[in-house]
């Protein structure tokens, strides 16, 4: 999985509202959207500060090529 654009095109697809970030909220609500429900808010902003690489709290496109690319 080294495709920056599919990669991209991921991302923009939890970023809801098109600000470059992605929240907690946001990929709880996509995961709802793709039909699972046992993605609390908590359990989102675990998968995010795994990614998280400045510890924000938040997901830039940066950080989760980052990830992506090291996997
Ligand atoms: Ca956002
Ligand atoms: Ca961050």
């Amino acid at each position: 999985m080294a495709d920056i654009e599919s990669a991209r095109k991921a991302f923009e697809r939890y970023d809801v509202n098109g600000d470059g970030l992605i929240s907690a909220a946001e990929y709880k609500s996509v995961m709802a959207q793709l039909g699972d429900f046992n993605v609390t808010e908590t359990v989102a902003q675990a998968v995010i500060n795994a990614q998280d690489g400045n510890g924000d709290g938040l997901l830039t496109f940066d950080e989760f090529w980052a990830h992506l690319s090291k996997a």
